[in-house]
């Protein structure tokens, strides 16, 4: 474990362990409470489809099947009670409830609702021992297990619909997708937990996936349908120091894109010319070698998770051209194809990224875990380079297009984050059918939720990271970290006020040892202030401010960020949002919303130029800086036809009132516009 860790170092940083942090911050602690209260118990209750009124899962029940464990209890008069599936209109509902027996039911990826779940289960505990919650999940880890072949293959998909088919259709179904889960979900567990039950077993189907996967004579040249072993490989690696584990994510990586396509061949029927070939590819990020690609294309999520599992091999290995090819991908997603929300996905089809500078507003993708996979790789570029563009991604995306895919009581979750919504389009406009104006208690495809969880409950392993000589601090996220250096424990207290205001005080108790803190600035200030590191030396690199000194018993550093309300445009390319400003303050993007604004939205305008008054307030009983801005509406003309000749339209001054982005939706269906017509 030693060996892999300190490799990495060389090359870059790592994440601070969740169990040397202890998180204070009233804006992200709240977060964090709500899944380990509201989130992870609710999706317990999911995913044993015990949900009233919800898509079932079918996620514990597909592994008590493919373990036996019902068949085996049965004859003991012991047996699980299957819950009465009576919830229609979801696809994989058995016609005859009678025979669900022996049968896999719901998406083919439906293990990894498990993994995500168990993944916040140890990030909750690690912050937060749970007696209760580590036994239940204990229990789940048991019915996983118990699911496992004698080969190390645990996929319930293909346990119970024929072994046989193991690794045929790599392409659609997910079987390394699932494996990557399950071993980002059984590290988080041991690592919380010291449990390696989860582990082991993530490790046998590793080992089972190594000796079929790879360039040696006779293995199977294939590489996942949908990323995430990659970067999951990765953090075994790190977890084990098991080196054929940091071979194999570097195989998928550079198998990926080379011509004949490995697809082609498990899928003769679809080799098709032309256009819709390359397209076809590209929706797996196939299309190319990863380091010739230059442009972030295809299925978003799967896209960000290539990325974050190229970085990974990127660092591990100290693979220069690999950095090099995330880094340009990289810098076409944020220049080009990002919304500013840090939502990726401009497209429904294929829940892709569009061509460049295709962002719209109201038909947005933007899914949800596309903006989680876009953090883990800007995480991991920080590990690999502590450049403060990584890191101001990374708040955006966390602030905004994120927080937006749960309720503010963190009961209801949104897979589309729209930048405007009408909500008479959602319903009777087919090509708005994706955009919800509500957010939804659960989904039959449940991706977001669960990695919401993981990620809120494990926000400390991205606000700070560290090397041999210093603490790299991305995010201003209330803690107390303890970090060691030479043998010695040194404390670290941040103290913020982010995301209302952008005072920072960082406490250091570290008498006798010398290492850097290295701050960073957000681009979201013009200037900012220090005080109390006069007697350091200091300097600024690539957006980060280093203090560096021999630390006295206690020593106070004290940062002020100013957060003005900003007015932001797009570039010019981006056709949807020609004329529009979105308001911004600090990390945050407003919104309007009807509820404070009236009705059509689309009428109003806000006066660039006027003086915003800044207003603490609550929405749902949750404080919130709110920002009144002059602005006109204009009045609708009784009687007219479609259309007329024009003439100045009336208009009548008003008052614009924005609320958070993030907290739209909150208060029922009705409208929201992030880009507001500017004059
Ligand atoms: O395919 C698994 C997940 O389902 C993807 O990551 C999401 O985009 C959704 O399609
Ligand atoms: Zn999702």
């Amino acid at each position: 474990m030693e060996k892999a860790h300190s490799m990495e170092k060389e090359h870059g940083s790592v994440p601070l362990s969740l169990r040397d942090i202890k998180l204070t911050d009233s804006f992200w602690k709240n977060e964090m409470d709500l899944v380990r209260r509201e989130v992870i118990p609710y999706q317990w209750e999911a995913l044993n489809d015990r949900v009233e009124g919800a898509a079932p899962s079918f996620c514990m029940r597909n592994f008590r099947v493919a373990g036996k464990l019902n068949r085996e209890k049965k004859e003991k008069g012991t047996a699980f009670e299957e819950p009465k599936y009576t919830f229609r209109g979801f696809e994989a509902l058995p016609e005859d409830p009678e025979h669900l027996e022996d049968q896999f039911y719901g998406f083919v990826f439906q293990d990894s609702d498990f993994s995500k779940w168990v993944e916040a289960v140890a990030y909750s505990l690690a912050q937060y021992p749970d007696p209760e919650l580590e036994k239940t999940a204990d229990e789940a880890i048991d019915v996983v297990c118990a699911a496992q072949q004698e080969d190390g293959y645990l996929d319930t998909y293909y346990i119970i619909n024929g072994r046989d088919k193991t690794f045929s259709n790599l392409r659609d179904h997910h079987e390394l997708y699932c494996f990557g889960h399950l071993t980002e979900g059984a590290v988080a567990y041991y690592e919380a937990t010291g449990k390696d039950k989860l582990l082991k077993a993530a490790r046998r189907f590793a080992d089972y996936i190594a000796a079929h996967f790879g360039e040696e004579e006779g293995k199977c040249r294939g590489y996942p349908g949908h990323e995430i072993a990659e970067m999951a490989l990765a953090r075994l690696y790190r977890a084990t120091g098991e080196r054929k584990y940091l071979e194999l994510s570097r195989f998928f990586v550079d198998e990926r894109g080379k011509q004949p396509c490995y697809f082609d061949r498990e899928h003769p029927e679809a080799v098709k010319k032309g256009g819709e070939k390359e397209l076809r590819y590209q929706y797996h990020q196939a299309h190319l070698p990863v380091r010739e690609q230059k442009e972030a294309v295809g299925h978003a999520v799967r896209a960000v998770y290539l990325y974050s599992g190229m970085a990974d091999v990127a660092q591990l290995t100290g693979d220069e051209s690999l950095y090099r090819a995330c880094e340009t991908l990289w810098n076409n997603i944020v220049n080009e194809k990002m919304y500013i929300t840090g939502g990726v996905g401009g497209t429904h089809v294929g829940e892709a990224f569009s061509y460049s500078y295709d962002l719209p507003n109201d038909t947005a993708y933007a899914e949800t875990c596309a903006s989680i996979g876009l953090v883990f790789f800007a995480r991991r570029m920080l590990q690999i380079r502590p450049d403060s563009r990584y890191a101001d991604v990374m708040e955006r995306a966390l602030y905004n297009g994120i927080l937006s895919g749960m309720a503010l009581d963190g009961k209801s979750f949104f897979y589309v984050n729209p930048l405007e919504v009408s909500p008479q389009a959602c319903h009777k406009d087919e090509r708005k059918f994706h955009v919800k104006p509500v957010r939804q208690k659960w989904f039959g495809c449940a991706c977001c939720p669960p990695n919401l969880a993981r990620l809120l409950s494990s926000i400390g392993s991205y606000a700070y990271t560290e090397n041999a000589d210093t603490l790299f601090v991305h995010l201003y996220v209330g803690s107390v970290l303890t970090k060691k250096v030479e043998g010695q424990d040194a404390d670290v207290c941040i103290e913020s006020g982010f995301p209302w205001n952008g005072n920072v005080k960082i406490r250091v108790r570290a008498k006798g040892s010398r290492f850097k803190l290295a701050l960073r600035i957000p681009d979201w200030c013009g200037s900012y202030t220090v005080k109390g590191a006069e007697t350091a030396g200091t300097r600024t690199m690539d957006g980060y401010l280093y203090v560096e000194k021999d630390w006295e018993e206690e020593e106070l550093i004290e940062l002020c960020f100013p957060m003005e309300v900003r007015l932001m445009m797009a570039n010019d390319n981006v056709r949807e949002d020609i004329g529009r400003v979105a308001v911004t303050r600090g990390p945050v993007v407003y919104c309007l919303e009807e509820a404070d604004n009236g009705k059509d939205l689309h009428l109003v305008s806000v006066e660039a130029a006027s003086e915003p008054v800044v207003r603490d307030e609550t929405v749902c009983q949750v404080p919130v800086k709110t920002i009144e801005l002059s602005g006109s509406r204009q009045e609708k003309t009784e009687g007219q036809g479609l259309y007329r000749p024009w003439s100045a339209a009336c208009k009548k001054p008003v008052r614009l009132k924005f609320i958070p982005y993030y907290m739209w939706a909150n208060r029922g269906e009705n409208e929201m516009q992030v880009w507001t017509r500017a004059e």
